[in-house]
């Protein structure tokens, strides 16, 4: 059986990273437009470099939960016929020991130069502009996707999203494109769905199964 898990922020929030929209959001104090998108980088890039070296560096603090655990054993036994999505740019799932994980909207812990192409693990501040390895350019970003840019591996997802049995939403408040859309495009190939989320959400109703509650507490039990 193949299965498809996408996770939002809300599988990290046990782990004490702030989601984006829940009442301590990460988004507090910053609109989105302002740090979350090429505009607001162009516009005050140490105000960027900052909010994200600060997630960055909140990252070592924190460790993966018994949802991450769970998908990581759900791994041991599917293999190859799990893959997980993630929204998340934290390294939570990978920590947990899960290997096949598709980060579409990108990872903290990796930098991209602007003036080579070029990326890289990186673990330090960007906002002191450090020489890009490669080029020796001044011009490292955070290897994220922001708004109005492309998501990444969009063929993989979809190609998995077409074959899957299975799809899982876990901790997502289905706010954002096209994460949002997956289980549309799972559900017209005709793949099972199911919700797992703390709350309802918009999409809810789109899903054969919603399941409300901690991923903490329900992952561990549906993955058993
Ligand atoms: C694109 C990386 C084209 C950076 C992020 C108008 C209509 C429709 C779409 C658009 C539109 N205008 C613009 C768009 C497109 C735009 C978009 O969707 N805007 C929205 C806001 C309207 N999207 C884009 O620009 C994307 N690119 O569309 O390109 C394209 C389209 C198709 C194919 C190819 C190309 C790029 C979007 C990427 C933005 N970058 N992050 C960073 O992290 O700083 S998005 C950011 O939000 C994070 O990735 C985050 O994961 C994501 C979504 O949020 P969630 O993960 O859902 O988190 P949230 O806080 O919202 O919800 C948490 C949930 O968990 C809640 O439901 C809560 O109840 C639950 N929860 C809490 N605790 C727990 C829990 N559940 C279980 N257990 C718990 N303990």
């Amino acid at each position: 059986m193949k299965v498809v898990v996408l996770t939002g922020a809300g599988i990290s929030a046990e782990s004490g990273v702030p989601t984006f929209r829940d009442s301590d959001g990460l988004w507090e104090g910053h609109d989105v437009m302002e740090v979350a998108t090429p505009e607001g980088f162009a516009a005050n890039p140490v105000l960027v470099q900052r909010f994200y070296d600060l997630r960055r560096a909140h990252l070592a603090k924190v460790e993966p939960n018994a949802a991450h655990v769970a998908l990581a054993r759900l791994e041991e036994s599917l293999g190859d016929d799990l893959l997980v999505i993630t929204q998340n740019v934290d390294d939570l799932h990978e920590r947990a020991g899960s290997t096949r994980v598709l980060h579409m909207h990108g990872e903290l812990l990796s930098a991209l130069c602007l003036s080579c192409g070029a990326r890289f693990p990186w673990e330090t501040d960007l906002s002191d502009s450090p020489p890009c390895p490669a080029c020796g350019e001044s011009t490292l970003r955070p290897d994220v996707v922001w708004f109005g840019e492309i998501p990444y591996r969009m063929d993989e997802a979809l190609q998995a999203l077409q074959e899957a049995d299975l799809f899982v939403a876990v901790g997502t408040s289905a706010q954002v494109q096209p994460a949002a859309a997956f289980v549309h495009w799972a559900a017209e190939q005709g793949a099972r769905t199911l919700e797992i989320n703390l709350a309802g959400t918009i999409s809810t109703d789109d899903f054969d199964e919603s399941r409300q509650g901690r991923a903490g507490d329900l992952l561990p039990q549906w993955v058993e």
